[in-house]
C-alpha cells in the first residue's frame, strides 16, 4: 500500500498536509452545530455529562482492582519502573466497557462515516507524584508506523474517572495540528513497551512545537467525570506530571473505521503487541 504519510524512515522533520476529511457523516442528527464545527476546526470537543456518575464510579472501582493487580491485563510501567502507568485491553471488563455507550458509538460512526471497532482501550494512571507526563505528540504518528494503521479515519474518546486539572497534568492539545502530518526522524529500535511508557520516537522538533504553539496555542483539557473528549487521531497532544497527591485516572477507546483496517506496519517494523494494536476488526454498535 502507498505511504501517504513516510515518517521514521529519514533523518529530517517534514510537514505533510492532511488528505483525509475529519468528519464525514451527517452530524447535525447527532450533535449540536456548534460541537461538530469545534471538533472539524480544532480536532478535539469536550462533551459535558454525558455519562451518568454512578457508571463512572463503578469503572473508577474496576481500575482501582485493575491497578491494584486484582484484575490481571496487559499493563505498561512509567519509565523508571515504579508503579503502572497504562493499564491495556480494558474494554474486556465489563464496567469499564459500559463507559462506551451506544450514544457515543453511533456519534463517532457519524464522525468517521462507517462501522467502527476497538483498535486500544486503555486506562492512563498519572498515579501521584511518580507519574511522568508526556511528550508532544500525534498518535496517528506512532500508529502509522508501528502498527500499519493506513489513513487518519480513527480517533479517541477519553473519558476521566477524576477531575482532570492543571495540578494533576491534564490533557493538553494544540489545536488545528490535526490538519498536518509531521514526519518524524528514525530514533532506533525501541522495544514497544519502552516506547509506549515514554514517547522518544515520533516527538515533533522543538521549533516545529513552538511555530505550531505560537500559532494556534496551547489548550488544556480541563474535564471531570461526567464528560467525554473526543480527539482525532492527528492531533498534537501531551501532558505534564502529576503534582497533586491525587490520582488523575483517565479511560480510553481509540475507535477505528472498519474500512480503515491494519496493514504492515510502515516503519518496516514487526507488529507491536495486539493489547496496543487489536486485530479484531468486530464492528461495535
Ligand atoms: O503508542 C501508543 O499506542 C500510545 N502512546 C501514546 C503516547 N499515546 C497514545 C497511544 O495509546
Ligand atoms: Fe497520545
Amino acid at each position: 500500500m502507498k505511504d501517504n504519510y513516510p515518517t521514521r524512515q529519514a533523518d529530517t522533520f517534514n510537514i505533510i498536509k492532511r488528505e483525509e476529511p475529519v468528519t464525514r457523516g451527517n452530524l447535525a442528527q447527532t450533535i449540536a452545530a456548534q460541537y461538530a464545527d469545534f471538533y472539524r476546526e480544532n480536532g478535539y470537543v469536550i462533551l459535558k455529562r454525558i455519562i451518568l456518575l454512578d457508571s463512572v464510579k463503578w469503572a473508577k472501582d474496576e481500575a482501582d482492582l485493575i491497578f491494584e493487580g486484582v484484575i490481571p491485563t496487559f499493563v505498561n510501567y512509567e519509565p523508571d519502573g515504579s508503579q503502572i502507568r497504562s493499564a491495556l485491553s480494558v474494554h474486556h471488563f465489563s464496567e469499564i466497557r459500559n463507559l462506551l455507550t451506544t450514544e457515543i458509538v453511533r456519534l463517532v460512526k457519524e464522525i468517521l462515516g462507517s462501522d467502527i471497532y476497538i483498535y486500544q482501550s486503555r486506562i492512563n494512571y498519572k498515579s501521584g507524584r511518580q507519574a511522568n507526563g508526556w511528550n508532544w505528540h500525534s498518535d496517528f504518528e506512532t500508529w502509522h508506523s508501528k502498527d500499519g494503521l493506513p489513513t487518519m479515519r480513527c480517533l479517541s474518546v477519553m473519558i476521566p474517572l477524576d477531575r482532570n486539572t492543571e495540578e494533576n497534568g491534564c490533557l493538553k492539545v494544540i489545536p488545528e495540528t490535526h490538519n498536518y502530518f509531521i514526519s518524524c526522524p528514525k530514533v532506533g529500535d525501541l522495544d514497544p513497551n519502552a516506547e509506549f511508557s515514554e514517547q522518544v520516537e515520533g516527538v515533533p522538533s522543538e521549533e516545529i512545537i513552538q511555530d505550531a504553539i505560537n500559532k494556534y496555542g496551547v489548550q488544556s483539557v480541563i474535564c471531570e467525570p461526567g464528560d467525554i473528549v473526543l480527539f482525532d487521531c492527528n492531533l498534537i497532544h501531551g501532558s505534564g506530571r502529576n503534582i497533586t497527591t491525587g490520582t488523575r485516572t483517565n479511560v480510553f477507546f481509540v475507535l477505528n473505521s472498519t474500512e480503515n483496517t491494519l496493514v504492515d506496519p510502515f516503519s518496516g517494523s514487526e507488529h507491536r503487541p495486539k493489547a496496543m494494536a487489536e486485530f479484531d476488526y468486530t464492528p461495535i454498535f
